[in-house]
């Protein structure tokens, strides 16, 4: 087997995260996240939302209370071996003890208080994780998984337009966020490590789940459920920004699609050719098999995270889809370099 060097420093993490653990030590010190960088990791040791946090400190919990065992059990294994040990000029069996009270009652009541506690800490953090009500004041968005991209709606509670965006979700730092997620297709899950455990996306039923982002940054997950063949480019991005930020992505979602007349001959070829059947652009189409166009470039990345958008990575893209991402639902339209050049030109201008 090979070790790589790369393994080394979350080695080390996790090992001071099961001795945090095991001496029952908050870790959060330890892992708590400090940088941005940081902030993008998947890795579960650095949680910055109550579920998530809850969900580690339980992991803790169980994975110190098993260290013990192990020492505890290693230790008194070890022991008897050295201690009864055969020894020159001993002979035949050692005296062999039955039903001792004292011992029996001891491996009995032990495990018996152990598995108690680890049921019981286990019960309590479902509770908290799986809440069936929405927190207080929490922020509503309805998540649809499809093959293989992440749709969001925002409803707005005061009737105003719903905002529907895909693959990168907004929220604002320091409040609820309540999800209720659905699938399009087929079983799906919604994982953002850093913000709350998995939660499935089930066909032809409702799931609901909850985080609360306490440091503004970008939180990264991955559909972790497999659903076919671009399962791995499935990717997620939640950002969080403060209440104004918020407020002002809520508007700038909700505004109707930039009609510059400059762009008109890109917007005739997207009405032209079969992009109107599968995309919704506000005002102009109303296609909901693929991604809202509406506001593309308010989006930092392409292909539910597979890419930075850029007029680069848009061209590559609408020059075949099955190239950046093989089997993707978006066929190759075989575009002219002149169409080519007015869409980009046409959805670059989609803000
Ligand atoms: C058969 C339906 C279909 C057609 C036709 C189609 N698309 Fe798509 N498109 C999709 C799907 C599905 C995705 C999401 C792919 C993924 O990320 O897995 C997508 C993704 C995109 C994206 C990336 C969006 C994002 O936020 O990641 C752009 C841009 C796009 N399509 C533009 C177009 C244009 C322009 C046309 C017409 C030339 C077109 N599409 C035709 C289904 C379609
Ligand atoms: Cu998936």
């Amino acid at each position: 087997m090979r070790v790589s060097t790369a393994h080394v420093p979350s080695c080390l993490i996790i090992a001071a995260w099961i001795a945090c653990g095991a001496f029952g030590v908050d870790a959060a010190p330890v892992c708590a996240p400090t940088s941005e960088a940081q902030l993008q990791s998947t890795s579960i040791l650095t949680p910055v939302s109550p579920p998530a946090r809850e969900i580690q400190s339980l992991a803790a919990l169980v994975v110190g209370i098993c260290a013990a065992i192990f020492i505890v059990v290693e230790g008194a294994l070890l022991w008897a071996i050295i201690r009864y040990r055969r020894r020159a000029g001993e002979r035949g069996e050692p005296v062999q003890v039955f039903g001792s009270n004292p011992i029996e009652l001891a491996w009995t009541v032990i495990p018996l208080v152990i598995v108690f506690v680890l049921a019981l800490a286990t019960v309590r953090t479902i509770k908290d994780v799986q809440r069936t009500e929405p927190p207080e004041g929490a922020l509503a968005v309805d998540v649809i998984g499809h093959q293989w991209w992440w749709e969001y709606r925002i409803a707005d509670e005061k009737g105003g337009a719903a905002v529907v965006t895909a693959n990168e979700l907004i929220v604002p730092v320091g409040r609820p966020v309540w999800l209720r997620l659905a699938s399009a297709d087929v079983i799906h899950s919604w994982w953002v490590p850093a913000l709350n455990g998995k939660t499935d996306l089930v066909p032809g039923r409702f799931n609901n789940t909850w985080f609360e982002a306490e440091k503004a940054g970008t939180y990264l997950g991955q559909c972790a459920e497999y659903c076919g063949t671009q399962h791995a480019n499935m990717l997620l991005r939640v950002r969080a920004v403060d209440e104004a930020q918020f407020e002002s992505w809520r508007r700038a979602q909700t505004a109707p699609a930039r009609e510059d007349p400059s762009f008109a001959a890109g917007r005739a070829v997207f009405l032209r050719l079969a992009c109107m059947n599968c995309h919704a652009i506000d005002g102009s189409s109303a296609g909901a098999f693929g991604p809202n166009l509406t506001h593309l470039m308010s989006r930092e990345t392409i292909a539910a995270g597979m890419a930075p958008l850029n007029r680069d990575t848009l061209r590559a893209w609408l020059v075949d889809p099955q190239q950046l991402k093989p089997g993707c639902n978006m066929p190759s339209l075989q575009l002219t370099d002149p169409e080519l050049d007015a869409l980009v030109d046409y959805l670059s201008s989609l803000h």
